[in-house]
């Protein structure tokens, strides 16, 4: 049984605890900038400085969530790989992986996510509640898809990007890396500039 240490003390910290519960593995406690108190019963560690000399975790699990386009998750699993401990893709019981589908290394697969037959995702991708990514996406890595977001078939999302809470991604459609897309929006077009965009057709806001 692998033996985790998530890095981050908040919510999604939680999200990724109860699902390495769920899949019957350990959870040793997290670390974080300062005591957050128990998370689920695990027990605040410390900060990151102790971790490349603990010698009682087999897996490190990557707890800080992404909300913005950001490649600052990426930075600090580049920065954890000296310890020379990896972030294994962490699949909810009650997600759906399809045939030919691909996770790359860190990534999360919430309760009721769907991830078709050959789509390929990255490393360090949160696939949150609910969310939905059709058959032959091609994700990059540290992708937040969030809950209840749908991504539609041969949808390309570049490395960083976030797409809020119940957006839709039409088919065939490329978003470009840093990119975030708000809540509810309706992606209908390529995106080839990095920003925030919002509403159905989604726009560029800044
Ligand atoms: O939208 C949903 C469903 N979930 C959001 C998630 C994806 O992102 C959630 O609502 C939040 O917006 C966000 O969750 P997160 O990251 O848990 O939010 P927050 O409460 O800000 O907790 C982040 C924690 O990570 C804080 O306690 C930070 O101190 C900690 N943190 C930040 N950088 C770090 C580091 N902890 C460690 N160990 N190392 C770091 O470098």
């Amino acid at each position: 049984m692998s033996r985790f240490i998530v890095v981050g003390g908040g919510g999604h910290a939680k999200v990724v605890i109860g699902l390495l519960h769920k899949t019957g593995a350990e959870v040793l406690g997290y670390t974080d900038r300062a005591d957050r108190g128990a998370l689920l019963g695990a027990k605040y560690l410390g900060d990151d400085s102790d971790l490349p000399q603990r010698d009682d975790m087999s897996a490190l699990a990557m707890g800080v969530g992404k909300v913005d386009g950001s490649p600052a998750r990426r930075e600090l699993r580049r920065m954890l790989a000296a310890t020379g401990i990896e972030f294994p893709v962490i699949v909810s019981p009650y997600a759906t992986v399809n045939e030919g589908a691909e996770l790359g290394p860190g990534t999360v697969v919430c309760d009721g996510a769907v991830v078709s037959v050959s789509a390929r995702v990255g490393e360090l991708c949160i696939l949150n509640t609910n969310s939905t990514v059709e058959h032959d996406c091609r994700l990059g890595a540290n992708v937040h898809v969030a809950p209840g977001a749908t991504l539609s078939g041969d949808v390309t999302v570049g490395d960083d990007s976030f797409l809020g809470a119940g957006c839709t991604v039409v088919q065939g459609v490329t978003i470009c890396p840093g990119t975030v897309v708000g809540a509810g929006s309706t992606v209908l077009a390529d995106i080839g500039t990095r920003g925030v965009y919002v509403g159905s057709p989604a726009r560029r806001v800044r």
